[in-house]
């Protein structure tokens, strides 16, 4: 049999279930664009920490060593970002949130969750625990970059990427939703790209 016929064969089915997996509005891309809102930070392992602070006040920390001592999963996922690129089968190791707001934690409704830089966003915390979001610090199996958020990020594929906060290093739960930097600028509070949440009022 041609290559040639070969390849058109598989083509095809490609192309379309690649369409169904683009979010209204969004086009495909093989590169990896950088969008930060500031410098690149550069946060030395040692000087890593990951905090979470319960709506009580108390503080649970995880230093580089300790989040690495607890399990971690490989996460293959498609990637939506609000300026309308998609990027699909992207492929992470991170923990899963559920790790660090579990029963230790008062966990009130809302999570807001911070970075060094002072970049901010906020999720309802029934969106990041259930296996739907990571501290990730793996990128297609090397250490994550800086310019993507590395050492470690958060990774909640099922909402724009601009949930996705680089250089996380921590969370603060409360009773009270509190908005982050984009969330603040007239960005949609929530962010589901199936439903084109875009900028606030759509
Ligand atoms: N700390 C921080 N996190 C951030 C941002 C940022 O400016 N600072 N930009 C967000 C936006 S708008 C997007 S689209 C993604 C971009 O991630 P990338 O640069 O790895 O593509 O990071 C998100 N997380
Ligand atoms: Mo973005």
């Amino acid at each position: 049999m041609s290559p040639i016929t070969r390849g058109f064969g598989r083509k095809r089915p490609l192309e379309a279930a690649s369409a169904e997996r683009l979010p209204p509005g969004q086009y495909l891309v093989d590169d990896f664009p950088v969008l930060s809102a500031g410098p690149t930070p550069r946060v030395a392992l040692e000087d890593w920490r990951f905090t979470v602070t319960g709506v009580d006040g108390l503080e649970l920390s995880w230093s580089w060593e300790d989040m690495l001592g607890l399990p971690s999963e490989e996460i293959t996922v498609d990637i939506h970002c609000v300026t309308k690129w998609s990027k699909l089968d992207t492929r992470w190791r991170g923990v899963s949130m559920d790790a660090f707001v579990g029963e230790d934690v008062d966990a009130g409704a809302f999570a807001l969750f911070t970075s060094h830089g002072g970049y901010t966003t906020n999720v309802p915390v029934a969106e990041v625990t259930g296996g739907r979001a990571w501290v990730a610090y793996e990128y297609e199996g090397a250490p994550l970059s800086a310019e993507h958020g590395g050492p470690a990020r958060l990774l909640i594929p099922h909402l724009y990427l601009w949930k996705s906060a680089k250089w996380v290093n921590g969370v603060i739960l409360t009773n009270h939703e509190r908005r982050g930097f984009w969330e603040s600028y007239g960005y949609h509070n929530h962010g589901d790209p199936w439903r084109e949440q875009r900028y606030s009022g759509d």
